[in-house]
């Protein structure tokens, strides 16, 4: 597919670049020859609409990625549902119309797999959107991200602006937020496998049933396929990113044991929730572009398994913070 946006010698803003999404972001850039614009919570609180104009205005940005958002697993999004709907609603609002009105002439917004409907058909294809009731264990996160996606759609149509969507699956990798509670399926596993070897216990333990069904992407991969959006897509419709393969969660914990090393028994924790009983992505329109993921999930696994091992030697790793 050709480029129909010339990255070199832009300037291209990465709001979230400290999050596990927007850092790998950064890393894929550097290997752009663009300037990378970021800004840290100090500078700039995303949540302000007066600042994220005021921030534009001064800087400026050819194109903005947004990997800025409220994210986490299952769990915080169903205890926090205020907190996902309407951090992600302003933040992603702000950045729309902030860009709209600094004449930024490219946006790429980031979604989630879970804007589609729960019992969608398997793989879920970008024409899903909208045709069935959502998972409720996410769905103040799905809203407004499926509002986030419609404003970019309104921006184009309305006013001609290249803004385009991607709506990954379920990402792990470098960076991760590991806590416990707040965190996603592969960090909360690969950290219970470790606290069980550490204190020689023999079980590790796996929320709800095992059953649902989840396809992974390394987020290194998936920065590869958001920058290869961002110069060669400009459509209406959103994009899946995702690796087209999926897997139950119990094989997941088996292969997360597996890396870890030591010896444990699954067990199932059947009074915590499965949420939606399978997510995977028709890639078809992400694949059409000649992207492919490079990582295995097994090889990404083992990536993340690495990093987490040197971060928490260098007490750096996101175990406490909810
Ligand atoms: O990754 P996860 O929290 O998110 O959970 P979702 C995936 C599956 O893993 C669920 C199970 O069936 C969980 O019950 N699971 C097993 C665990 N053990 C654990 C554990 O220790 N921790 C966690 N967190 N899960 C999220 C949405 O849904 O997906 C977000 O809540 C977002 O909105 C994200 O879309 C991509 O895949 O269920």
């Amino acid at each position: 597919m050709g480029e129909t946006f010339d990255l070199r010698g832009k300037r291209v803003f990465v709001a979230g670049h400290r999050g596990m999404v927007g850092s790998a972001i950064v890393r894929r850039l550097a290997a752009e020859d663009c300037e990378i614009l970021t800004a840290t919570r100090a500078e700039l609180d995303l949540l302000d609409q007066a600042g994220v104009r005021r921030w534009m205005a001064d800087r400026r940005p050819d194109a903005v990625v947004m990997a800025a958002a409220k994210v986490g697993g299952i769990l915080a999004n169903d205890r926090f549902p205020a907190d996902f709907l309407y951090d992600n609603v302003v933040v992603q609002t702000n950045l729309i119309e902030g860009a709209f009105r600094a004449e930024v002439g490219k946006f790429l917004f980031l979604g989630s797999s879970c804007i589609y409907p729960k019992f969608a058909p398997q793989p879920i294809s970008e024409d899903a959107l909208l045709t069935g009731a959502l998972e409720p264990t996410n769905e103040w996160y799905a809203i407004a991200k499926i509002a986030g996606l419609k404003l970019c759609q309104a921006y184009r149509r309305q006013y001609g602006v290249d803004y385009i969507s991607a709506m990954p699956t379920n990402l792990y990798g470098p960076g991760d937020n590991f806590h416990l509670e707040s965190s996603h399926v592969v960090p909360a596993l690969m950290r219970k496998a470790h606290e069980a070897k550490l204190a020689g216990r023999k079980t590790l333990t796996v929320w709800g049933t095992g059953t649902p069904m989840r396809e992974f992407l390394y987020v290194d991969d998936a920065a590869d396929a958001l920058i290869c959006l961002l110069k060669t897509y400009s459509s209406d419709s959103h994009v899946n990113v995702g690796s087209g393969q999926d897997i139950t969660i119990a094989e997941l914990a088996r292969t997360v044991a597996s890396i870890v090393g030591g010896d444990v028994e699954i067990v199932f924790d059947t009074t915590k929730p499965d949420g939606t009983p399978r997510k995977l992505l028709d890639v078809t329109r992400l694949f059409a572009t000649g992207w492919r993921p490079r990582y295995s999930l097994r090889k990404g696994l083992e990536q993340t398994n690495e990093w987490f091992l040197r971060h928490v030697e260098k007490g750096d790793v996101r175990l406490g913070a909810a």
